[in-house]
């Protein structure tokens, strides 16, 4: 069982999101929850702003420490222990599934979504643990980003994947051996004049084997030739 809790400007994204999908499931089956906190509700002003021009000056906007403060101590507030906190950000960490499968551990992951230019920073050095980043790109807010980390994580909760799937994943998959999949295939064994490799067909279960390791190291070393330099192969 993880506990996502979600501060974001617009919960309505992650009920879309979230509705459908494996996730879905897992939250039916109760392995996972997710509950979004409206920033805006604990502004104070009486235009609720959640953001304010950069000292300094500069272009855009920036998120408002207190109210987010504020929505954070609401949800520590009832919980026994701090939870982790983290902040989608482009200046974050990489989000990999090593970090995944770390924060998969935590009872609570609080998921703090920014917006405009970023967010106040002594928010960040009063609350965030971790900043991560899913990659080196911006996107208009850290909703999107945030689904992404709650769907990643949520593959290595117990019980999300079916049984069989994730056991397998771990012992021989190829996010194992840290190397690209191959090529997959079904049926039909030929389609508009391509068919399947002769080698999936055989039957010969050892040639398989072979057949997907040269080729995932060969796609890696085309597509992603840095996944090779921290590996051992
Ligand atoms: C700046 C600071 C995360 C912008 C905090 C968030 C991309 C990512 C935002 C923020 C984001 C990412 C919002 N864009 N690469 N935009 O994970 O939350």
């Amino acid at each position: 069982m993880i506990d996502f809790r979600v501060l974001t400007l617009f919960p309505e994204m992650f009920e879309a999101a979230l509705g459908s999908s494996i996730i879905a499931r897992g939250i039916k089956d109760r392995l996972i929850s997710l509950e979004c906190t409206q920033i805006r509700d604990f502004a104070t002003d009486k235009h609720h702003s959640v953001d304010d021009s950069p000292y300094g000056g500069g272009p855009g906007m920036v998120m408002k420490v207190e109210p987010l403060a504020s929505a954070l101590d609401s949800i520590t507030a009832v919980l026994e222990q701090p939870p982790r906190v983290i902040l989608m950000s482009p200046q974050g960490t990489r989000l990999t599934n090593d970090l995944a499968q770390e924060l998969a551990l935590e009872q609570t992951l609080v998921i703090v979504c920014g917006h405009y230019e970023g967010v106040d920073e002594r928010f960040i050095e009063l609350f965030v643990d971790d900043e991560v980043s899913i990659g080196d790109f911006v996107v208009t807010g850290g909703e999107l980003p945030a689904m992404v980390l709650v769907d990643a994580v949520s593959r290595f909760v117990p019980g999300v994947l079916g049984d069989l799937n994730s056991a397998h994943r771990d012992t021989f998959g190829p996010e194992s051996d840290g190397l690209l999949q191959g090529p997959i295939y079904t049926r039909p064994s030929e389609f508009r004049g391509l068919s399947v490799p002769d080698v999936l067909t055989s039957g010969d279960h050892k040639a398989v084997e072979k057949w997907r390791q040269d080729i995932s190291l060969n796609r890696t070393r085309e597509r992603r030739p840095d996944l090779l330099d921290n590996e051992s192969l």
